[in-house]
């Protein structure tokens, strides 16, 4: 059984969240579905690339339970190349003004500045950086002023690149203190805490096994007071884990065999606290932070509750 929430991640998990109200009521681990609307990502590029597609696949992943949408449209693959502002432009606006006008809390996953103001004037409510605002020097105004909601990914550099930048003293701690930097260089361009979501950048310059320390100690990036977002889903380290063959030829698991470990991790991340995680197959997700839902509300209020359940159901 998994521990009581430790108080650190408790408070991580239910810290406010600027401009998202009916998130906090939730009372869970969130959701945040993947729309990537681009030729070229890695796990599902291509698919969904039209706004037609786009649309029609939000949709989708709102039944399937997702608390949030988050809308892509530039790839951040390992390599892959930029797209001009306008075309990123071009690719999430018109996807992003429908899903919100249907009801949806929307986010816009994007480098720049930009694009996130426009994205959050067409209805995004949360700005998804991956570069925790590194990327554009113009970021943190924009979120200032826009007063959305900001996720700040732990980034080293563009992903044509960051295979070079995996070096670390302990990942863990250069990660808490990076975050920490990240999240005083935002505050100084007049972002609120209260804006803040940290995110610690699974396979953001993070090989393999580098992966694994900080699932294991979200506690730790939780230090900060701020709610944690986790996006495992469909990541090479768990290709990795799953590989098959042996020795000098171990063949890593294809992204789409990924979605049954992705669940495992939303279970075990919703165990540890997580605010939220950033998954491609929403359904199985979403049962599965539901499932460490009742069992932490069980663990926290004690056997006896299981007992008379059980007898008022029997
Ligand atoms: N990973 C990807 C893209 N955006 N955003 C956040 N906040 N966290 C992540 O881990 C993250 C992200 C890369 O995955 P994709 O190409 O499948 O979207």
């Amino acid at each position: 059984m998994p521990p009581e929430l430790s108080p650190v991640a408790a408070a991580s998990r239910d810290a406010v969240v600027a401009g998202l109200p009916e998130l906090s009521a939730v009372g869970r681990t969130l959701v945040m579905g993947v729309v990537n609307v681009t030729p070229d990502s890695f796990s599902d590029g291509g698919e969904w690339f039209s706004p037609e597609a786009g649309v029609a696949h939000g949709l989708e992943l709102l039944g399937d339970g997702a608390d949030i949408l988050d809308i892509g449209g530039e790839s951040t693959r390992p390599g892959a190349a930029r797209v001009p502002e306008e075309v990123e432009l071009a690719r999430v606006l018109p996807v992003i003004e429908r899903l919100a006008a249907a009801g949806a809390v929307v986010s816009v996953d994007t480098t720049r500045a930009t694009v996130a103001e426009r994205a959050v004037a067409a209805g995004a409510r949360i700005v998804n950086d991956v570069s925790g605002g590194l990327a554009d020097p113009a970021m943190g105004r924009a979120v200032a002023e826009t007063g959305a909601a900001y996720v700040c990914m732990h980034w080293r550099g563009r992903s044509d690149v960051m295979d070079s930048l995996e070096v670390y003293d302990d990942v863990v701690a250069d990660v808490r203190d990076e975050l920490a930097a990240r999240l005083a260089a935002l505050e100084a361009d007049g972002v609120r805490r209260e804006q803040v979501i940290l995110d610690p950048g699974l396979g953001f310059a993070k090989a393999g096994d580098l992966n694994w320390p900080l699932l294991a100690h979200l506690d730790v990036l939780q230090s900060h007071g701020r709610p944690v977002l986790v996006g495992a889903s469909r990541k090479r380290f768990l290709g990795w884990l799953l590989a098959t063959g042996q020795g000098d030829a171990p063949v890593p698991a294809p992204p789409r065999a990924r979605d049954d470990a992705t669940a495992a991790v939303s279970a075990l991340s919703a165990a540890a606290g997580a605010w939220g995680v950033r998954v491609h197959a929403v359904r199985a997700s979403h049962d599965a932070v539901r499932v460490a839902a009742a069992w932490l509300n069980v663990a926290s209020s004690g056997r006896g509750n299981v007992a008379s359940e059980r007898e008022v159901s029997t």
